[in-house]
């Protein structure tokens, strides 16, 4: 296992689009552990290939929510290979989302609530599922990444450029 170096804005890689996976070999597991590894560590709820520089259309994520009020967070690592969104509700929902390409950088971005989704899994089996809550939303924020698509990009241009400009020199101070 290994970790893997996250890409950050303005890498012009997370604009690309990602191309399907044909088939769930061995070799793509081995990257799905090491996406973990990196998500866990970053830490982050969600991770797509993309971010960790392989435009594949593959994600990861485990919302590491606690079970109860005591105790380590339980983890749920859930595996997206080649998802699709089948329908989404008319409802919608606002979260502060942030993103491990625009590190330290959160902004409010509206979304369908529910989503049906279809997807495999790291053994190749097919899933369809209705998801709401954190999970709609982390997979929404997920897919984007597969598009070339950040949440930056879902808001005014006024709070887009704010962002940037606010990242530009956070980068500056640290180099
Ligand atoms: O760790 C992450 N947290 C998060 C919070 C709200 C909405 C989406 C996310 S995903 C993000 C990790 C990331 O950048 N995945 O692409
Ligand atoms: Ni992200």
């Amino acid at each position: 296992m290994s970790l893997l170096p996250i890409l950050e804005t303005p890498d012009p890689l997370l604009r690309r689009i990602s191309t399907p996976v044909e088939q769930v070999t061995d070799e793509l597991r081995a990257l799905i552990d090491d996406m973990f590894e990196t998500m866990y560590a970053a830490p982050g709820i969600g991770l797509a290939a993309v971010q960790v520089g392989v435009p594949k259309r593959i994600l990861v994520i485990d919302l590491q929510e606690p079970e109860e009020e005591e105790g380590p967070p339980v983890r749920r690592p859930l595996v997206f290979i080649n998802p699709e969104i089948l329908s989404e509700s008319e409802e919608l929902q606002v979260y502060n989302e942030g993103c491990l390409s625009l590190p330290e950088m959160y902004a409010e971005v509206e979304r369908p609530a529910k989503v049906r989704a279809r997807w495999l899994d790291r053994d190749g089996a097919l899933h369809e599922e209705d998801l709401d809550g954190m999970l709609a939303i982390c997979l929404q924020h997920e897919m984007d990444h597969l598009e070339g698509i950040l949440f930056i990009d879902h808001l005014s241009r006024l709070k887009r450029d704010m962002i940037l400009k606010k990242l530009a020199k956070q980068k500056k101070l640290a180099a």
